[in-house]
């Protein structure tokens, strides 16, 4: 197929409830949604940015900067059979893998859609159910968090994540064990420790967690080697697996034990799968990680979340978790079991709202071959 067509819209949502991690705290979400034009096609990709550059370098600024003045001016005319060329033709770019992942996507959306087929069975996936799990940020006070976790329990979630920061992490692990001492439960903290907290964090021990995400610098390899062999919980790295080379690090000096795979963080989906594979032949479990996605990137990550290795629940929650309204139909819903379903129409099997589109849209651009 030949790129005829290029969109970028920056949106934004109100979110129903604030969301804070150890890094900020946000009300709104921001994402830049790609549309890619093809054969009398389009497809549809997400590039989940923030417009901080707290949880990556990249920002909305960044990356519609890259996308509009590098990126898409390589992809408009070129000729793409499948969406595994992609990393390949944007080699020349380095890093600005969210910028690059959301392009990708919108390809991998576009070969399913001209091929008939969903993006989980051109992945490789072989799950019509992915376990899902909710990320919950900060809150104001203990009793919040307690009732937003029975509720969320009492909707199916089958695994809860608190996010941590000091000042609020053993103690809060505390009375959330004493409240619900079976649930699956793990802790994020977004980088918001040093090797000087590992006492507090070899405390964590006996809770029984499903794993400490990302307790160290955010780019570090090694020391999370060293954290991990003085902890019994397991390690799951998110930042600082940003490149396939990032995971070859982890998996040879034993930095986790789990990692968080959210493909736009990777550079996109065949990197993610990449990774996947080789966890898998290292032993190691993955699950897939949010970014507040819309039901653009989360059709994305739901499809990448069917492949085998993806053993754990994810942070992959419902629609209704984030918004009032999705810019997808149907919007992802959770099953009674706590399982969504894997879409199995073509591409990402889901119909973009293009009304609900452009009414959340702050800022647009399309571009053409010149
Ligand atoms: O660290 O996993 C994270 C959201 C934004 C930035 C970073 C993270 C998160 C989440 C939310 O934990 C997961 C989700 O529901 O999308
Ligand atoms: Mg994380």
């Amino acid at each position: 197929m030949r790129i005829e067509r290029i969109e970028q819209f920056h949106i934004r949502m109100p979110l129903k409830h604030h969301f804070e991690t150890s890094f900020s705290r946000v009300t709104d979400m921001d994402k830049i949604i790609l549309a890619v034009y093809a054969d009398g096609l389009v497809g549809y990709g997400e590039s989940p940015v923030d417009l901080d550059p707290y949880y990556s370098y990249e920002t909305i600024e960044t990356a519609w900067h890259v996308q509009r003045d590098f990126l898409i001016s390589t992809l408009l005319g070129a000729e793409v059979e499948h969406a595994t060329e992609i990393p390949w033709l944007l080699r020349r770019v380095r890093g600005h893998q969210m910028a690059k992942a959301g392009l990708e996507a919108a390809i991998w959306d576009l070969e399913g859609k001209a091929a008939g087929v969903p993006v989980s069975k051109i992945l490789g996936g072989t799950r019509d159910q992915i376990a899902s799990g909710v990320s919950i940020g900060v809150q104001d006070t203990i009793a919040e968090l307690l009732e937003q976790i029975s509720d969320y329990l009492a909707e199916g979630y089958v695994r809860i994540k608190i996010k941590i920061k000091p000042g609020w992490d053993a103690n809060i692990v505390d009375v959330v064990r004493q409240q619900f001492p079976d649930t699956p439960l793990m802790v994020d903290a977004n980088s918001a420790y040093s090797l000087a907290d590992a006492p507090m964090l070899k405390a964590l021990d006996k809770y029984n967690l499903l794993m400490i995400e990302q307790p160290l610098a955010y780019d570090d390899i090694l020391e999370h080697a060293e954290l991990q062999r003085m902890l019994a919980t397991r390690i799951c790295l998110d930042e600082s697996i940003h490149a396939v080379s990032r995971a070859r690090e982890a998996l040879a000096l034993g930095s986790c034990r789990v990692i968080n795979i959210k493909p736009a963080r990777v550079g996109g989906l065949t990197h993610a799968r990449t990774i996947h594979t080789l966890c898998e032949e290292a032993g190691i479990p993955v699950w897939c990680g949010g970014m507040l996605e819309s039901g653009v990137g989360r059709a994305h990550n739901v499809a990448l979340a069917s492949l085998p290795n993806f053993s754990l629940p994810g942070d992959i929650s419902g629609s209704d978790r984030y918004w009032e309204q999705d810019i997808v139909e149907p919007e992802f819903s959770l099953n009674a079991d706590g399982t969504m379903t894997v879409p199995t129409g073509p591409g990402i099997g889901v119909r973009v709202l293009r009304d609900r589109l452009e009414e959340v849209a702050v800022q647009r651009a399309e571009y053409r071959p010149a």
